[in-house]
């Protein structure tokens, strides 16, 4: 069924996207008695999982956890059929809860927002897309994602290659076969990680093209063992609330209680095998209190890690070149494997290191570096994307006096809880920059922020605001308070997409906020008990034009 326009064209909210974050900002807002229309560019719900289909990719989080919690009966009958879920089943659960909750009627697909402006005097936002379309609302929520803005590098010759190329973050819908070429994968983040051993075992011969190494852990996926489910789902509400109190947003691993530094070497090897053997990121950060506070500590994972890696990759110049070296384990986002490392013990693959010798140029049949020439038949950019502010700059946000989203964050973003933006008036962001959003799991984060945005429309309309925004003073200390928490981490010391280190030019500057999802919720919660502090409040001139209903 398609979208339903009012008949006057204007709606109470216009929601950007229709992942994760967008679709329950549907349902959400809708049972507030709000018109809502959604935008969404794929022809399809499910964000990240609409257009991550690369061969591999599988979420880190695992299935029971990832998966909202807003509907018991959804989360009692769903059946996770592994320990982490795939790309087909996750968009097969987005799409089931789409249709479950009847939420397409209020989405527009194949449709990419290019341009909203506010204006001040109406308190109302308009919306241009791509397709022509010009709608207003009196509330615009932005449910772009963090890892929405694919970027390949700029590689000169890319146009004159006469195979094939694709980047991860937009892989063609009927799939690719590899059997029989000749492959090259730039780019060893999750997504390199986790398509390179599959593509190993199609290709004829495989090289990566590796700049720097990244630390990548044992998944262990198995099939979901019938008792963990019922266990889980007996308990599911508590867990959910419990979530809630841990720095990830993820329950059901004990928090550490003491430092790296207060085991000897062989607890510390007792402890790290066992979380090898159990597989997992969280786990793993959890054996002790301080591995992304202190170095010396974070060193004695890095250490267990690079072992790791010289046991089980045979050839040792190509161990050495994998162990990652340059930032503390944690501090990059944790990868999560299933055979990395053993498909380099494969004859048909050859680790290659652009780090010291890197890539000049693509040419009609390989691609060069400073020493040598590949012959290839199809490159896969594994390179990543311009994090958490690529998606919010792509479209033309502005205001009717003069400011610009993109002006506003030249030297990074600026934000009140990674929510709203001092300057624009009713504009929300769901797991914005300055939130725990990409730190945390990704769902929960989503529905605490919709969660929050709906109580604060529900607070504005039964006191008849027509406008609300957030005030300098507390934006300011926001961003102030999100550099000293991360300042008090190991995780400024990564060049790592949480700083905008993969994207030449970009600012560096410290995006998420590591404080812990505990803490950020309670803060969240308290500024809405205030009476929402440090935001203010208004009412239009023009009152009619969006009376409540
Ligand atoms: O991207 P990345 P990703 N020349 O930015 C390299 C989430 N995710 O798509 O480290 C050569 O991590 C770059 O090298 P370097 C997850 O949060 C989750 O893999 O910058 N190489 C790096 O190796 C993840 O963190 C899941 O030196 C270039 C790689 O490309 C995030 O998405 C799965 C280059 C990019 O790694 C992003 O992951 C997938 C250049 N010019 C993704 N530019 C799961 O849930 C970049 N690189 C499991």
């Amino acid at each position: 069924m398609s979208a339903r326009t009012p008949e006057n064209g204007r709606f109470d909210a216009i929601i950007v996207g229709a992942g994760v974050g967008g679709l329950y900002a549907i349902r959400r807002l809708r049972k507030l008695g709000l018109n809502v229309r959604a935008f969404e560019a794929g022809d399809g719900v499910g964000g990240t999982w609409y257009w991550n289909r690369y061969p591999g990719c599988r979420c880190d989080v695992e299935s029971l956890e990832y998966s909202y919690s807003f509907s018991d009966e959804l989360q009692q009958e769903w059946h996770w059929p592994e320990r982490y879920g795939t790309q087909p089943e996750i968009l097969r659960y987005i799409n089931h809860v789409a249709d479950r909750f009847d939420l397409r009627r209020d989405i527009e697909f194949n449709t990419r927002v290019k341009e909203a402006v506010f204006d001040g005097k109406t308190n109302t936002w308009t919306v241009k897309t791509d397709t022509g379309k010009t709608v207003r609302a009196r509330y615009c929520i932005m449910a772009t994602g963090n890892l929405s803005t694919p970027r390949k590098p700029n590689i000169v010759g890319l146009e004159s290659f006469k195979g094939k190329w694709y980047h991860t973050g937009l892989w063609p819908h009927e799939g690719v076969d590899f059997t029989g070429l000749r492959v090259g994968v730039v780019g060893t983040g999750s997504s390199g990680v986790q398509s390179i051993p599959i593509i190993a075992e199609q290709a004829k011969h495989l090289y990566v093209f590796q700049r720097t190494a990244n630390v990548s852990l044992p998944a262990r996926n198995v099939p979901m063992p019938p008792d963990k489910e019922s266990a889980h789902k007996a308990e599911y509400p508590e867990r959910r609330r419990a979530a809630y109190d841990t720095p990830f947003g993820i329950a059901g691993y004990p928090p550490p209680m003491k430092s790296a530094r207060e085991a000897t070497q062989e607890e510390r090897l007792i402890d790290y095998e066992a979380k090898w053997a159990e597989g997992g990121s969280i786990s793993f950060l959890y054996s002790y209190t301080d591995l992304l506070l202190d170095k010396e500590s974070n060193d004695t994972a890095s250490e267990f890690v690079r072992r790791k890696i010289r046991t089980t990759v045979k050839d040792p110049k190509t161990a050495e070149l994998l162990c990652p070296s340059d930032h503390p384990i944690g501090t990059k986002r944790l990868i999560l494997d299933t055979d990395y490392y053993e498909t380099y013990n494969r004859d048909n693959v050859t680790l290659v290191d652009i780090g010291s010798k890197p890539i000049h140029g693509i040419m009609p049949t390989g691609l060069r570096t400073a020493d040598a020439d590949y012959a290839l038949d199809a490159i896969v950019f594994a390179t990543g994307f311009d994090a958490m502010t690529g998606a919010m700059k792509e479209i033309d946000i502005r205001t009717d006096a003069g400011l610009s989203i993109r002006a506003k964050w030249e030297d990074g973003p600026r934000t009140y809880l990674g929510i709203m933006i001092a300057g624009f008036a009713n504009l929300f962001m769901i797991t914005g920059p300055q939130s725990p959003g990409v730190k945390s799991q990704m769902i929960l984060a989503c529905e605490q922020h919709v969660d929050w945005i709906a109580d604060c429309v529900q607070y504005l309309r039964a006191r008849g605001f027509s406008r609300i925004e957030a005030e300098q003073e507390a934006e300011d200390y926001w961003g102030q308070h999100n550099n000293e928490v991360a300042d008090r981490t190991l995780y400024p010391l990564a060049n790592s997409w949480y700083v905008g280190a993969n994207i030449p030019g970009k600012p560096r500057v410290f995006m998420p906020y590591v404080g812990g999802v505990t803490a950020y919720k309670k803060k969240c919660d308290e500024v809405a008990a205030k009476g929402y502090e440090g935001f203010r409040f208004d009412r239009c001139v023009d009152e009619q034009l969006f009376a409540a209903k």
